[in-house]
């Protein structure tokens, strides 16, 4: 498989509800949609999930983009590609940039499962079914606010809630939550708000029965992490730290954590996520799909990944109508009963809404590679 041309679509995507995380808060989500098209005429797709701000990782929606353009596909050029790990194996003598390659590595698996016409699920060693999804809350402007909106997302059946916390907003919320929701399989995301002198807050916090402490201490710190598990019982999960199959190698080794939070974009793609999976299965760590406010491109890779054995526990993978007015695509996703289903159409198996996508659009450009 040649690639002959690719379309970087720039879409600006308002959210239903501004999202806010320890770090700040989020209106907009800025991404864009790669499309590529091979010599056969099939067409690829990828969605580059940055943010417009480098608060989560480096790169931003613009910074990708411009490496898309002008460093990854340029690499492609007259390439002929026989297997989708290729792209990994390509894109390694460009340093970090993950979401860009991610952004380009997943439209080519979109072809690669087209070419075997098969569904990206199966292509991907998945099964076509239901998978157990969960949501991710951010941070609210009081309790009562947060006990509505938790209760309405159980009331849409999600199996399992993720709070956002931060210092100042996280013993109060999750006692209540727990208090109020006592069966509710419940984890925190602290975005890595936290240091060492939090520590009697982190040990109060193990109280609570919690599925899981998302990411508490710093985005490079493993050391930190380590010293943090070895005094809670309830596993550690690690998001930001996590960029390559390394990197959980590291967390492994040093005991820095339990769980992975495994995101296609902050790994660079489909092939460094599956040897995650792999690996987190083989050495007890528990693996699970982490969200970015995907569109329904970026979702449908997710769904695809999650529905894999190895993820043991529910993905941040909500409803597209729970981000967003209307979607890009034209079958959106829905929760019934905690669970999502596998598209079983060829590929992603969602086809692209054009209209929707063009009225998000601000901007295209085409790029000829042959
Ligand atoms: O830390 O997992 C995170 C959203 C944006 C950036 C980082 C994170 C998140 C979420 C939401 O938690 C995940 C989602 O619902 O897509
Ligand atoms: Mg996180």
């Amino acid at each position: 498989m040649v690639i002959e041309e690719a379309v970087i679509y720039h879409l600006v995507m308002p959210l239903r509800e501004t999202f806010k995380t320890s770090y700040g808060s989020m209106k907009d989500k800025h991404l864009c949609i790669i499309k590529i098209v091979s010599n056969d005429g099939l067409e690829g797709y990828g969605e580059l999930d940055a943010f417009a701000a480098p608060w989560y990782t480096e790169e931003t929606t613009e910074t990708a983009a411009l490496i898309i353009k002008n460093h990854l596909l340029p690499m492609l050029k007259n390439v002929n590609l026989t297997n989708p790990d290729q792209i990994n194996q390509i894109f390694q003598v460009i340093r970090g940039n993950e979401m860009a390659k991610a952004a380009v590595e997943t439209a080519v698996w979109d072809i690669f499962s087209k070419m075997s016409e098969q569904p990206l699920t199966t292509y991907l060693g998945g099964q076509i079914g239901n998978i157990p999804v969960g949501v991710s809350i951010g941070i609210k402007k009081n309790l009562d606010e947060l006990v509505h909106t938790v209760s309405n997302y159980v009331n849409d059946g999600y199996s399992r809630v993720k709070l956002k916390i931060k210092p100042g907003f996280d013993i109060g919320p999750v006692e209540r939550i727990r208090r109020d929701f006592p069966k509710l399989s419940l984890m925190v995301d602290a975005n890595s708000a936290y240091s060492k002198s939090d520590i009697a807050v982190l040990k109060q916090l193990d109280r609570y029965n919690l599925a899981m402490i998302e990411q508490p201490f710093g985005v490079t710190d493993f050391v930190n992490h380590a010293w943090l598990q070895k005094q809670l019982q309830t596993p550690i999960c690690l998001d930001e730290n996590i960029r390559s199959l390394e990197d959980v190698k590291q967390a492994a080794e040093l005991n820095s954590a339990k769980a992975i939070n495994i995101k296609i974009a902050r790994v660079g793609g489909l092939t460094e996520a599956l040897k995650i999976a792999t690996f987190c299965y083989e050495n007890d760590m528990i693996a699970w799909c982490g969200g970015m406010f995907e569109a329904g491109v970026g979702r449908a890779h997710n769904i695809a990944l999650a529905s894999r054995t190895e993820f043991s526990f529910p993905g941040d993978i909500s409803a597209s109508n729970r981000y967003f007015e209307r979607d890009i695509t034209k079958e959106e996703f829905n929760i019934k009963q905690g669970k999502v289903t596998t598209p079983s159409g060829l590929g992603i198996g969602v086809e692209i809404d054009q209209q929707s996508l063009d009225s998000y659009c601000k901007r295209r450009e085409y790029i000829v590679l042959n």
